[in-house]
């Protein structure tokens, strides 16, 4: 039984990663562990329903994604190592400490939608090195491929964290004692699935090739895709990956045709890029239908993406139809 104490320092040490890096990790992990004390008594600490606010992008914020935030922004703040964040319930980048070499990105409750309901949700975390020089939104603005490491607690049946830090993807489960445990190292995704993923409710927006490419899903045995498909929407991204990870599937949450201005519903920086990084360490893959997610140059924080993840068959072929 390996805790997540004992399984960081060897694992930096395996692989030469700055030991700054490994407490950033940590920093992440603890408030988590309070998140998940907040997630777990809901009702019964008076936390579920709407907090009466609004985030940067117009939407409501639950008062579990306020909580979320503020617990992991206060443990970030006391990590020297973080010289910086940026969160889906912050207008713009908090600066902490000056001589910080790392910044996190965190979807703080992704699945808000879910929390009232009692089904999964979960904290989504990007990991970046600082570049030199004073901190402004273009520090944050790197490449998915340039994160340092990300990965996610699943606030499931069990409490689950994944995390990677380019040296393959591990698994942790949260222990009674409040310890996690390594439970399972380096999943892989299967190439080839039978599963999708897909809010069907917006069918009626959807370009021409994700209508062509969920039509041959739906002909199943009958089709030119020659086999039968099921289906599964939680609508927890986190759950979503997660199940992905286990036993693989495609996920999609593509552009459509009702506001040009957002190429999508999810966020690259810390949606879309910390899942793809956890996914294409296991051998999946991840884009937003013409391009590979983790090779977009960022332009804002809060930038949205079309995306397709998951098996890389599926995710290939999904682009081979937006290509033809
Ligand atoms: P959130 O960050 O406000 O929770 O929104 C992101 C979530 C994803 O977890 C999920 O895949 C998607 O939104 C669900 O969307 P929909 O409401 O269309 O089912
Ligand atoms: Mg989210």
């Amino acid at each position: 039984m390996t805790t997540l104490s004992q399984f960081i320092p060897q694992h930096l040490e395996n692989h030469h990663l700055p030991e700054g890096l490994g407490s950033v990790l940590e920093a992440i992990v603890a408030a988590c562990v309070q998140i998940n004390g907040q997630v777990r008594q809901g009702a019964l600490a008076g936390i579920l329903g709407e907090a009466g606010t609004g985030n940067v992008q117009g939407e409501d914020q639950k008062k579990l994604d306020v909580i979320a935030n503020q617990l992991l922004i206060n443990t970030l703040k006391t990590n020297p190592n973080v010289a910086g964040l940026a969160s889906e319930e912050e207008d713009t980048f908090v600066a902490c400490n000056e001589n910080g070499g790392y910044l996190v990105l965190f979807d703080p409750l992704d699945g808000s939608s879910n929390i009232d309901v009692n089904i999964s949700v979960g904290t989504i975390f990007s990991i970046l090195a600082k570049p030199e020089g004073g901190l402004t939104t273009e520090s944050f603005l790197q490449k998915g491929r340039d994160q340092a490491g990300s990965g996610y607690v699943l606030y499931g049946p069990q409490t689950q964290l994944v995390f990677t830090l380019k040296h393959g993807v591990f698994v942790f489960t949260l222990d009674e004692a409040g310890n996690f445990v390594q439970t399972l190292a380096n999943p892989q995704v299967p190439a080839q699935t039978k599963e999708f993923a897909i809010n069907m409710s917006n069918q009626r927006h959807w370009f021409a090739p994700m209508q062509q490419y969920i039509a041959e899903l739906l002909a199943g045995d009958t089709g030119v895709r020659g086999k039968n498909y099921n289906m599964r929407w939680v609508a927890s991204m986190v759950a979503e990956i997660h199940r992905i990870l286990m036993r693989g599937g495609v996920f999609m949450y593509p552009q459509d045709a009702r506001d040009p201005s957002k190429p999508g519903k999810l966020r690259l920086m810390y949606e879309a890029n910390p899942l793809s990084l956890v996914l294409e360490q296991a051998g999946g893959a991840s884009g937003n239908t013409v391009q590979a997610m983790l090779d977009i140059q960022p332009e804002g924080l809060h930038q949205r993406v079309a995306v397709v993840m998951g098996s890389r068959e599926e995710v290939e072929y999904v682009g081979r139809l937006h290509r033809a």
